[in-house]
Order: C-alpha cells, then sequence, then structure tokens
C-alpha cells in the first residue's frame, strides 16, 4: 500500500454502500487522502466500517457540503442523484463528479464489453461469464450484478470484462470506450430518481459513447433510433438479414437460433425458458461472438445454463400448482413479461402476488395482460392501493398484510393446473432487505406448503 497524502485535497466517497467501500478502498491502496460522506447516520455495517478504516474521516447524517465544495474529486455511488443539491453544487463549482465505472474504466487492461437496459441485464452477463468458462476464456463479470467493478481489479486481467451497468452508474461514466454494449431493451423504471422516460433512455445511452461495435435491439428501435451508431450490430426476434445479425429463423416448424443465414440451435434446445430469455440468449451470443468465444461453447452454455435465482425460478408442484419465484421483477415490464411467459393465451390460469414500492411507476400496462391470463391478483405492500386502482376493473383483487398471508391466500385459490408467481412489478425495501430476501421469504413460506 503506498503512503496516505494527508495533506491534499481529499477524494470524497459519497455512499458507505457496496459501491463506495470498494472506492475506498482501491483509493487508499492508491495513496489518496479519503473521507467520505453518507446521508444516513448510521449505514449498514458502520461499526465495521470504522475499523477497516480508521483513517478515513466519515461525515455522516447527511451530505457534508463543505467536504464536498473542498475535494479533490467526488466518486458517488449509485444510489445517489447527480441532483441532490450538493452534489450539483460541487458540479457547478467545476468539482469532478465520477462513479466508480469511470474510475475503472482508467485502470482496466482488459476490453469491455457493457450491458445495460430494463430488464435481463444480470441474465446476459451471468450468460457471458458462463459460456467464458465453457470455453476456457476468462470472462470477469460484475458491476450491477452485485461484484463492485472496483473490487474485479484484484484479479489477474482477464480476457474481457463483462459489466452489467445500471443507468445510475451510466450518469457518472465517462471514459468506457467499450469494445461492445448492449440497450437490451427499455420499459419504465426507477421514475422516482428520472423526470422522464426520455432521461432515463439518455442516461442508458450514454453506454454507445465511443463503443467500438455497438449491439442494438432490432425489436425495441426506442433505445438506438436517433443514434448515429457506426455500423451497429443488432440481435432481435426477426430473421438475420446480415450475415452479422443474431435472430430467429423457423424451418418446417422449428424456431433455430440464428446468425445471418445460418442456423445454429432449436430455441427448444436452450434450457432457460420464456421468450425474453430467447431475446436474452441471442443478445449474449451477438457479444460473446465480438468478444471472440467460438459458437460451440456458447451454445452448449445455453443447453445447461438453468438461468439465476429470484428470475421466474420454479420452486414446487403443489396440488397439481406450479409455484414460482419472479422476485427480481421490480418493474412493470418484467411483471409483464412472467405474466405473459407462464401464461397460455385467454386461460386465465394465473395468481399472481404483487406490490412493494412502485418508483413512482405507472402500472396501467399491466391491466392488459391481467385482463388476458390472470386469475386472482393477491397484493402486499407500499403502494398496493396505486396497482390496485391501476387494474381494479380487469381482474379479481386481494389484498395481505405480509407475504406469508399473500402465499396462503395464493394457495386456497389455486386449482389443478393453475401457476402461482411472486412477480412484484416493484422494489422491496419496504418489506425486506432487497430482492433476494423477497424471493427466499417466499420460497420459504412456499416451501412450507408441501
Ligand atoms: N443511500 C443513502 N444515502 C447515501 C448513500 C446511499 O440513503 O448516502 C441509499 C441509496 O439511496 C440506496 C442504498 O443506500 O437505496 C444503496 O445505495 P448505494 O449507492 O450505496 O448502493 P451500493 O450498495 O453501492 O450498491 C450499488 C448498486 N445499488 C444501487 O444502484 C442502488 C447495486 O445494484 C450494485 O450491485 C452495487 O452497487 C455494485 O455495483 C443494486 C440495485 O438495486 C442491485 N441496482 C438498481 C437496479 O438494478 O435497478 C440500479
Ligand atoms: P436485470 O439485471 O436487468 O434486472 P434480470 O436478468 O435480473 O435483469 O431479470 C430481471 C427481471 O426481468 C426478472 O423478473 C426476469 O424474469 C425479467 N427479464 C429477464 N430478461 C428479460 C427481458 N429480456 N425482457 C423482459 N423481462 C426480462
Amino acid at each position: 500500500m503506498n503512503s496516505i497524502d494527508h495533506t491534499s485535497p481529499p477524494q470524497v466517497v459519497v455512499g458507505l454502500g457496496k459501491t463506495g467501500l470498494s472506492c475506498i478502498r482501491y483509493l487508499l491502496e492508491n495513496g489518496f487522502n479519503v473521507a467520505a460522506t453518507d446521508s444516513r447516520t448510521c449505514p449498514p455495517g458502520l461499526e465495521d466500517i470504522k475499523a477497516q478504516f480508521p483513517t478515513v474521516q466519515l461525515f455522516l447524517g447527511g451530505f457534508d457540503r463543505t467536504l464536498c465544495l473542498q475535494a479533490a474529486r467526488i466518486i458517488l455511488s449509485p444510489g445517489v442523484s447527480l441532483h441532490e443539491p450538493v452534489i450539483a453544487e460541487a458540479v457547478t463549482a467545476g468539482i469532478p463528479v465520477v462513479g466508480d465505472v469511470e474510475l475503472f474504466a482508467l485502470l482496466a487492461k482488459a476490453p469491455i464489453v457493457g450491458i445495460t437496459g430494463s430488464n435481463g441485464k444480470s441474465t446476459v452477463t451471468t450468460l457471458l461469464g458462463e459460456m467464458g468458462k465453457t470455453a476456457n476464456i476468462d470472462v470477469c463479470i460484475g458491476g450491477n450484478l452485485g461484484e463492485p467493478v472496483l473490487d474485479l481489479l484484484q484479479y489477474p486481467t482477464p480476457h474481457t470484462y463483462a459489466l452489467e451497468l445500471s443507468s445510475f452508474q451510466l450518469e457518472t461514466t465517462f471514459s468506457l470506450h467499450p469494445l461492445s454494449a448492449v440497450i437490451l431493451n427499455l420499459c419504465e423504471d426507477h421514475m422516482d430518481r428520472y423526470d422522464s422516460m426520455a432521461d432515463y433512455l439518455h442516461a442508458k445511452q450514454r453506454i454507445y459513447h465511443d463503443c467500438q461495435h455497438p449491439l442494438i435491439n432490432r425489436d425495441d428501435p426506442v433505445t438506438w433510433e436517433g443514434l448515429s451508431l457506426q455500423a451497429p450490430l443488432r440481435f432481435g426476434f426477426p430473421a438475420p438479414e446480415t450475415e452479422s445479425d443474431f435472430g430467429l429463423i423457423t424451418q418446417q416448424n422449428i424456431t433455430y437460433f440464428a446468425k445471418g443465414e445460418q442456423c445454429l440451435m432449436p430455441v427448444s434446445e436452450m434450457k432457460m425458458r420464456g421468450k425474453p430469455n430467447v431475446a436474452n440468449a441471442l443478445a449474449a451470443l451477438a457479444l460473446g461472438t465480438v468478444m471472440g468465444l467460438p459458437l460451440t461453447p456458447m451454445l452448449q452454455t445455453l443447453r445447461i445454463f438453468p438461468g439465476l435465482r429470484h428470475r421466474c425460478q420454479w420452486i414446487a408442484n403443489i396440488n397439481g400448482a406450479d409455484w414460482y419465484n419472479d422476485s427480481k421483477a421490480t418493474n412493470v415490464g418484467a411483471a409483464q413479461a412472467a405474466i405473459e411467459g407462464l401464461s397460455h393465451d385467454g386461460d386465465r390460469k394465473l395468481i399472481v402476488i404483487a406490490g412493494g414500492q412502485g418508483k413512482g411507476a405507472d402500472f396501467s400496462p399491466l391491466k392488459k395482460v391481467m385482463a388476458q391470463h390472470v386469475k386472482q391478483l393477491v397484493l402486499i405492500g407500499e403502494d398496493a392501493d396505486l396497482i390496485e386502482t391501476a387494474v381494479v376493473r380487469v381482474v379479481p383483487i386481494k389484498r395481505a398484510d405480509s407475504l406469508e398471508e399473500a402465499v396462503m391466500i395464493a394457495h386456497q385459490t389455486a386449482a389443478f393446473g393453475d401457476s402461482v408467481v411472486l412477480a412484484p412489478a416493484c422494489a422491496s425495501f419496504d418489506m425486506f432487505k432487497n430482492f433476494e430476501d423477497r424471493g427466499d421469504t417466499f420460497i420459504k413460506y412456499v416451501e412450507g406448503l408441501v
């Protein structure tokens, strides 16, 4: 570790979550004078933080204005908005404000592939890591997926980094210059943080800045229309039109993953289920190809990768009804995709448990899929009223005070051949630590029914 220079203006880390701690670690190891501030009086793990970083001065219970305005540089955590008054003031004063991904981009010694979008980021990023393993090529994954990017620098330099990047992280990233990057799709999310969908989209589109091989979704033109991208690669459900397109070709009633005119593998051989995962697989094949992964191990990965936990995860069959955990459906688009994916046309055999923190979302897009497919909606959480108002005329609704009660209601309603899914369309923080905690709690109650 380099010796620390306490005389120079500090590098100010804003936010003491996972990201902030990874930034403190990196900055200390590189001899910087570091201070940190958090809006909370007692951020989680405070005693450990103090013990781990005794030389770092902490300013808690609000973002310290004096500290921020004397910073050499501010390293902003993704959970804190650039519109936070103290941060906006620092930007106006000319103080550089960056995120951990910016620091990483300046340091990384291997090409970076960036993955953003409203849904599917974690699945595609994980798939690329798994495809790398099958191909015996070191693809290092991290970012919004869970492991902060600066912590990835502790590993040997990989062949390629595949980073899941949120719109929050992209707002404070300027030097990514990715080998390839994709916006998988766009639906309403984080409307408590953005003034409009246009703002949310602009944050995501930063991923294409100075990107060598941008990848676009043919089925979601809103993500790329109006951008002047150089020779973009494309993926989507239609049949490929160029040699580099990834898409679907149907021949004699069999639908294949295809690259150009080449049929690669029947879609039915993929282990993950559902239309969204077909799109995710196409995106991963396209990104993996740019990264130099051979097709054979990539396709083999699709045959064996079961999908991530908490994403339309099958849990049990109880009295003839299948139960699924889609706790990661934290926005309306993901919940819609789950409902469509688990239903057959017009059968209304689905029982949905939804609700939580709505993040300012408009729930009315749920109306159509609820009317078509849902037999019973069970609502929990802070924004249950908002969901009820949006869909009350089209689906029977029951309210529950807890997830446990919601599971009981769903169990009483479920008949042979029905399916029950936890697809909240909301964040979990009103009742749980995070989406994993919500999913695990759900699984525990469901397993209790067996
Ligand atoms: N917070 C405060 N005061 C502060 C700092 C943070 O109240 O001073 C709150 C934030 O508003 C937020 C929480 O603390 O509710 C965590 O914020 P953070 O920036 O400290 O988060 P980290 O623990 O560093 O985790 C972040 C990502 N979290 C967010 O962007 C909110 C994690 O993504 C990511 O895995 C991690 O960095 C590593 O890169 C989580 C997430 O929810 C899974 N992401 C959002 C999403 O996927 O929709 C964008
Ligand atoms: P993210 O990291 O973007 O949140 P995940 O792969 O964790 O994406 O999936 C989040 C939620 O979105 C899950 O409920 C999952 O079932 C759903 N989902 C996954 N891929 C897609 C997609 N391509 N389109 C719509 N929904 C999707």
